[in-house]
């Protein structure tokens, strides 16, 4: 692989592939019609393919085959969908609309949402032990199946959506938000990036592994400041998702709790200790900036 200087165009391209690979994939299981078709619903209806990009991006810096890249990029991908998918519940946040759609639990029912979530996950992990020969070694396929567990789980993931449900209505101080947004959010995102590294024959050099880690960190977090930033700024057709939605829930957001100014500062500081951390790897680690700057620019 060659280091990028046009991710723009680089990532449609790889949209496009990671897409297809979701395709096959969902071709190939046995489930019953309707929850085949509500599990292609939630994985195959748009979305920005950010965490899969990520993927990409950092395994074009570690020079990782990209046909080692596919399941990885896919697996977080399918994992964050899982993600929406709950989190639209009417136990969560009963939301009704999603990439410009009805969600899921309104466009089938609450129960087969609940399934078509609870499957995508599985998928996800199956999929990743599936890639296995296309890793160097087990350790490497074990150490990325531990890191998407790790992110998904009550130690990331999930335990930061009860840590968010817990805020409702409260006003925590900045430091516990920012704490729960990392679990919530970061979490996966941080996990997209390390996936990308050990697909590839470098995630034995743990400086690459340290400078990345607190990139994946920094980015993550940076990821939904921004996104509480749209909650409040955004527009409802360009989101796909109802803007001020957090204000009417009364949701721990950032923006909301402690003024625009703070969080789009918040943001830019983020955006530069991430990269900071590229400063050694040049020209090859392009596409991550490219990453972090339309994670932190993006308006929907
Ligand atoms: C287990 C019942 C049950 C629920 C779990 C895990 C969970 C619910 C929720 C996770 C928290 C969550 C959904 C965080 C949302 C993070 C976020 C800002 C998502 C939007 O991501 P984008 O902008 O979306 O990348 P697209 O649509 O572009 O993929």
């Amino acid at each position: 692989m060659t280091p990028n200087h046009d991710f723009a165009a680089h990532s449609k391209t790889l949209v496009h592939r990671v897409n297809q690979y979701l395709d096959r994939l969902l071709s190939q299981t046995s489930a019953s019609d309707q929850l085949q078709s509500a599990m292609r619903y939630a994985a195959l209806g748009g979305g920005k393919r950010i965490r899969p990009l990520l993927v990409y991006a950092a395994g074009l810096l570690s020079k990782a085959p990209m046909s080692a890249l596919d399941a990885p990029a896919a697996a977080v991908e399918l994992v964050h969908c899982y993600s929406l998918v709950h989190d639209d519940l009417p136990a969560m946040d009963d939301d009704d609309l999603r990439r410009g759609q009805p969600t899921l639990h309104k466009a089938f029912d609450e129960a087969t949402a609940i399934l078509a979530g609870d499957a995508l996950l599985a998928l996800a992990f199956q999929c990743l032990a599936d890639a296995a020969p296309e890793y160097r070694d087990a350790q490497a396929i074990t150490a990325s199946i531990q890191l998407l567990a790790h992110a998904s789980g009550g130690d990331g993931m999930v335990g930061g959506q009860m840590l968010d449900i817990d805020m409702e209505g409260s006003y925590p101080e900045k430091e516990s938000v920012e704490q729960m947004f990392r679990l919530k959010t970061g979490a996966l995102i941080h996990a997209a990036v390390m996936l990308g590294i050990h697909a590839s024959d470098m995630s034995s050099d743990q400086q690459m592994i340290e400078q990345l880690s607190q990139f994946g960190d920094a980015i993550g977090l940076c990821f939904q400041v921004q996104d509480d930033i749209l909650d409040v700024t955004g527009d409802t057709d360009k989101l796909g998702k109802p803007q001020g939605s957090d204000e009417e829930k009364d949701k721990p957001n950032y923006a909301l709790r402690y003024g625009l100014d703070v969080a789009r500062e918040r943001a830019d500081g983020l955006f530069s200790a991430a990269i900071q951390n590229l400063t050694h790897y040049g020209d090859q680690a392009e596409p991550l900036r490219w990453m972090a700057s339309y994670i932190t620019r993006r308006d929907y």
